[in-house]
């Protein structure tokens, strides 16, 4: 084979991956010289330490639950836009999301997301959150800083959550720009759980023995899955279906895990292997309402989690 058949088969490979596992892993495919070369400018200008935080009494001035995610203007990845090419450019990604999503994908959404090391979050802070599902730290951090993701854990769930009445038209892609092993809050996948399509946050999930889950898609119907762990290397990225139930433990490391975060979606009218694997789905490819564990604030009402149990 040539390196364009090769390519090719790339592609295909990540199709069958996502039809029947839910996700794709490329491995450590993205140039790790590169990778580690952005990591080390993101961390000359961020510090990942309680400095990123306001005080209990500022955060209790005002408290705010939306809004604090990067956004356009406001998203630090927007001063590295001309080195994102050792994602967006990298062969096997590139023909992976062209079999998924036809040509001209597009880039919904990217950002850098940390998983915050225990120690740098305040003690007030721990108390506060604990248990909640969705671990988000966004409306705890200064507003200069919400440029980045910040994440102390989030139960399994799929990314279509933040995406009501949207169909699964889109997938995620993760890369990580420095190892990720055990205690860095690698992401864990639930095998093949995207059959249900789009299901209620929080999901019905009950751990059966180590590493394997029953999820119930509440309306009668079961399934058994595998719990995968991502770990991997410098410039390891992997891709999973909007349906795909995710999450991650806080991080027990004292280092922050960065990672890119790229959402891609298809274009409309375009042939696309999202739309094979989509047809195969037992459930809803979209939901009027995917989640039921905010308040009208968008506060935690509901404190329970599954992937800490993981
Ligand atoms: O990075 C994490 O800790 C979890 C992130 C996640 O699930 C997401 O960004 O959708
Ligand atoms: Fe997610």
């Amino acid at each position: 084979m040539d390196f364009g058949e090769t390519i090719v088969s790339a592609g295909l490979d990540a199709v069958e991956d996502v039809r029947a596992l839910g996700y794709h892993r490329f491995g450590e495919v993205v140039d790790p010289k590169a990778a580690a070369a952005l990591l080390a400018d993101i961390r000359a200008i961020r510090r990942f330490d309680h400095s990123l935080f306001l005080s209990e009494a500022e955060f209790d001035a005002d408290p705010r639950y939306k809004g604090v995610n990067p956004e356009p203007g406001r998203n630090l990845l927007e001063r590295f836009e001309d080195r994102l090419g050792l994602v967006e450019a990298e062969p096997r990604i590139v023909a992976a999301l062209a079999a998924l999503l036809g040509p001209g994908y597009e880039i919904l959404n990217r950002k850098l997301v940390c998983g915050v090391p225990a120690s740098s979050v305040p003690e007030w802070l721990k108390a506060r959150i604990h248990g909640n599902p969705v671990n988000n730290l966004g409306p705890y951090v200064r507003p200069e800083y919400r440029d980045i993701t910040y994440f102390y854990g989030i139960d399994f769930h799929q990314d279509l959550i933040d995406f009501k009445d949207r169909q699964a038209d889109f997938l995620t892609l993760y890369v990580y720009l420095h190892p990720v092993g055990v205690h860095d809050a690698p992401l864990f996948l639930l095998e093949n759980s995207h059959r249900f399509g789009g299901t209620l946050f929080p999901h019905r999930l009950k751990r059966e023995w180590e590493g394997f889950w029953t999820y119930g898609d509440g309306h009668g119907r079961e399934l058994r899955t595998r719990q995968v762990m991502l770990t991997g290397g410098t410039g390891f990225a992997a891709l999973w279906h909007a349906c795909t139930l995710h999450g991650t433990q806080p991080d027990a490391a004292d280092r922050e895990r960065i990672s890119l975060r790229y959402l891609l979606a298809r274009r409309k009218g375009v042939p696309a292997g999202l739309d094979r694997i989509n047809a195969t789905l037992e459930g809803p490819v979209s939901l009027a309402d995917t989640r039921e564990d905010l308040d009208e604030a968008g506060a935690a009402r509901i404190r329970a989690n599954s992937v800490n149990g993981a």
